[in-house]
């Protein structure tokens, strides 16, 4: 490791004692949902983790620092009142020399991840390329085609093009495993129609798949959980919702970073909540199923 990287206290422990770790990522935090409830989400995932015999990481860019591993103090300074950039791989240099506080999206946390040794990573539904804007990719896609970590999710958010989106995991060979699926869930609902390349029905299962990816020489690889509680408002109203976002999106000028963050609120708000409601479920179950993978991982084959 270098003079860039910080591990909490829990982490070296962890690590030193041969733990199961999962790491978290921060943007989610930060800009992903509205305070309170993203705090209490924060600490609701890193306790399903610990409920589960793992030890949970969450990253984060701190006085130029990674941090693997924040403090619940540390963790708070990313969900409201001060200053936070949403920091990706290419911002990673720029946020480190300035010194910013910076969360780090599914891409910089995969990153780090991998750098800190840790194999597994929680989120809710990662980046992907957005729709009628095919050059709009989430760095998160290339990311995972480069380093080999596990992130469990629930597919790729729903604002996206998941055909697309499923396909670009194809072209870069990172296998997509359902669990206790056959189908790509769609964030908010259980299935986007789109096959998964194999259903997996225990932690050991998905354990087994990744280890020998990895022994190929593989990657990246996605276990994809179906949302415990599916959203209320039918797809059609949610199609609705989401398209008229993505229209309010292109007439104020949204662009870049911004994207992501702007349509999941204006979801929120049309779905009076809801869509919260069903993030923070998902988040809270895919870090629970991360930890059970991570204790498999751990285990001797
Ligand atoms: N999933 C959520 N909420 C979020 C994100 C994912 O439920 O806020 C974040 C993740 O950090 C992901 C990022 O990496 O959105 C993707 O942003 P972009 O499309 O700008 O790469
Ligand atoms: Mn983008």
């Amino acid at each position: 490791m270098n003079a860039y990287f910080r591990f909490g206290p829990h982490i070296e422990e962890a690590q030193a004692s041969q733990r199961p770790i999962v790491a978290l990522e921060t943007v989610v935090v930060a800009f992903g949902l509205p305070r309170p409830a993203n705090l209490q989400v924060a600490y609701e995932m890193e306790e399903a983790i610990r409920m589960e015999g793992a030890i949970p990481a969450t990253i984060g860019l701190l006085d130029g620092k990674v941090v693997i591993g924040l403090t619940s103090a540390e963790l708070e300074r990313f969900a409201g009142g001060e200053r936070v950039v949403k920091v990706s791989r290419r911002d990673l240099p720029i946020a480190l020399a300035r010194r910013w506080t910076g969360a780090t999206t599914v891409a910089a946390t995969v990153w780090a991840a991998a750098r800190a040794g840790i194999p597994v990573v929680a989120t809710g539904g990662i980046g992907g390329v957005h729709r009628g804007a095919p050059f709009d990719v989430s760095n998160d896609l290339p990311t995972l085609a480069m380093e080999p970590v596990l992130v469990v999710c629930s597919g790729a958010k729903a604002i996206l093009d998941l055909r697309a989106t499923r396909e670009w995991l194809e072209t870069y060979g990172i296998p997509v495993l359902g669990w206790g699926t056959e189908t790509l869930p769609a964030f908010y609902s259980a299935s986007s129609g789109l096959p998964v390349d194999a259903r997996v029905d225990s932690a050991e299962e998905a354990a087994a798949i990744a280890r020998t990816h990895w022994a190929l020489g593989g990657k990246g690889i996605l276990v994809v959980v179906p949302p415990p509680a599916s959203l209320t408002v039918p797809m059609e109203q949610l199609e609705e919702i989401i398209q008229e976002a993505l229209r309010e999106a292109e007439r104020q000028g949204v662009q870049g970073w911004a994207v992501t963050p702007f349509l999941l609120t204006r979801v929120a708000e049309r779905t009076a909540g809801e869509s919260v409601q069903v993030n923070r479920a998902l988040l809270i179950e895919n870090a629970r199923v991360a930890a059970r993978i991570a204790r498999a991982l751990k285990q001797a084959v």
